[in-house]
């Protein structure tokens, strides 16, 4: 069993140059609510740390490249993130840490729902708790 569930989205184009599409027809598994950006992340900086309850997440590195730990509780998974057409699924209950991001790093995350942070569990423990019940 792996953690790490990738989408792969289809790299249309022309003699322009690439446009790739993010929506339900391309494989997005949820509704979009929200969509934000990771970017200009400091060198040595690590971010996430936390689970979500309820949310359903993707997240596509567009330029650049870092690292996504996953854990559930049980597992824990290290992901390279390098492509603009490959998502990585978050979904709820699983635990990510991003690391290693490279200088052009711009991570997209597209979301089921608008930010709530009683949605969050920042703490491992708690996390590890949720987990077991
Ligand atoms: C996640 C990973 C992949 C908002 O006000 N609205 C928002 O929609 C978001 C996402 C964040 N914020 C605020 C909350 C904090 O004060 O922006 C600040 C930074 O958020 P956070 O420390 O949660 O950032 P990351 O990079 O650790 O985590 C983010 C997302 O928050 C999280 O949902 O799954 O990226």
């Amino acid at each position: 069993m792996t953690l790490c569930k990738s989408y792969k989205f289809p790299v249309l184009g022309d003699e322009r140059g690439s446009l790739i599409v993010m929506d339900k027809l391309s494989g997005v598994p949820f509704e979009i609510k929200r969509v934000y950006q990771i970017l200009g992340t400091k060198d040595g900086v690590a971010r996430g740390f936390h689970a979500h309850k309820k949310l359903h997440q993707l997240a596509i590195c567009v330029s650049g490249n870092c690292r996504m730990v996953l854990d559930d509780g049980e597992i824990r998974e290290d992901v390279e993130m390098n492509s603009p057409s490959t998502g990585i699924g978050i979904p709820p209950m699983l635990w990510h840490e991003m690391y290693d991001f490279s200088d052009n790093c711009v991570m997209v995350v597209l979301a089921s729902d608008y930010y709530d942070e009683s949605d969050y569990i920042r703490d491992y423990q708690e996390f590890r708790e949720y987990c077991s019940k």
